[in-house]
């Protein structure tokens, strides 16, 4: 069986960008994969995080995983901290990987600007972090969305070069970024995705918002001039509007424009926040509704299964590179 690989970070609240770009797809896949789904805590860390915020974020992301649909009967569900071959393959991978390819990232350019001479080092680091995330456990297929397309390319040049250098050692992942949904954009600025770090908290819907939170941001949602409701490049506002509607109800791009022809914008928000707020409702519930006690299983046996694959891959990578350790040079032949 082939496997996929993803993970989100455990910092401020998962939105529907994250749940339309990515989650919903691990859902879909995790039947046909083998599937590992990480809460990546060592990323969050590359900004500073309340420490007792950062742990409580950490179990609710693995509920809100649980509850959109993630199995652990079927799935790895497990918290990267947990793993400690992530931070040491990381290490390996830091001394094959080039600044220059790292200063490329866009990610890495925009928090740069922002942070200027104090950006940290985690920050610089943080793609090759994932990298050795993805290629621990030999993925096949990493499911994200459309900002996470250059820090895939990047872990297939790692790969390469590794198994270029040193003999086939890593499996060469691919991306899986959807059609549909991979680039939700803020509804308070269409020319920006949705995003967790926003400081305009009103452009992004929290999969646990409450229902008058949800009815409130949808209402105030930028919209485009004109007043057609139609998918249209040209007007990024009310087609952002229209690609929540169909991931959300599965509907057609031709029979939601016709349902809603001659209607006004305030018809399609209207509809939109009940859609939305119906499709949430359950969850809330659902991650509530996971014991302490019955999360800690599905996590202790997610480090463990994690665990043996992750050490045999760097088992191999360290015997590739001539560093195996102790033991082995005890042995003389
Ligand atoms: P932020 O939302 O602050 O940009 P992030 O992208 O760092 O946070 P993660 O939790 O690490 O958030 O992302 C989890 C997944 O959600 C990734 O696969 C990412 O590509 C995807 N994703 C994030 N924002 C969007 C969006 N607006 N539209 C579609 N997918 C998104
Ligand atoms: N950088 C990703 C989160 C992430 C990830 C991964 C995604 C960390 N490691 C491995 C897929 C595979 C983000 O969305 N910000």
């Amino acid at each position: 069986m082939k496997r996929i690989f993803s993970g989100a970070q455990p910092t401020g609240n998962i939105h529907l960008g994250n749940y339309l770009g990515a989650l919903r797809n691990w859902v879909a896949l995790q039947h046909e994969y083998e599937s590992f789904f990480c809460i990546v805590n060592l990323h969050a860390i590359t900004a500073r995080q309340d420490p007792k915020l950062l742990a409580e974020k950490t179990g609710e992301l693995a509920r809100i995983y649980i509850a959109v649909g993630i199995d652990p009967g079927i799935s790895t569900i497990f918290v990267q901290s947990d793993v400690a071959a992530h931070a040491e393959l990381t290490w390996v991978l830091n001394c094959i990987a080039r600044m220059s390819e790292l200063e490329r990232m866009t990610q890495f350019k925009d928090k740069a600007r922002k942070q200027s001479e104090n950006v940290g080092v985690g920050v610089f680091d943080y793609p090759v972090l994932m990298a050795a995330d993805i290629l621990l456990y030999q993925t096949d297929l990493v499911p994200v969305g459309e900002d996470q397309k250059q820090h895939l390319e990047l872990t297939r040049d790692l790969a390469i070069r590794f198994n270029r250098d040193y003999g086939d050692t890593f499996r060469v992942p691919d991306a899986y970024i959807p059609k549909v949904g991979a680039r939700i954009m803020s509804l308070s600025d269409p020319a920006k995705k949705m995003s967790k770090s926003d400081d305009d908290l009103a452009g992004s819907v929290m999969l646990l918002d409450d229902a008058d939170n949800i009815q409130r941001k949808f209402k105030r949602a930028v919209t485009d001039s004109g007043t057609e409701i139609r998918f249209d490049a040209t007007r990024p506002a009310i087609t952002n509007l229209l690609t929540i509607f169909q991931l959300l109800t599965g509907q057609a791009p031709d029979e939601i424009e016709s349902h809603f022809a001659g209607k006004g914008y305030g018809q399609l928000k209207q509809e939109l926040a009940e859609i939305t707020i119906e499709f949430l409702r359950p969850l809330r519930e659902k991650v509530e509704s996971i014991s302490d006690k019955e999360l800690g299983t599905i996590l202790d046996q997610g480090r463990q299964k994690a665990r043996g694959i992750a050490q045999a891959t760097l088992e191999t990578v360290m015997a590739r590179l001539g560093i195996s350790g102790a033991k082995e040079l005890l042995v003389r032949n």
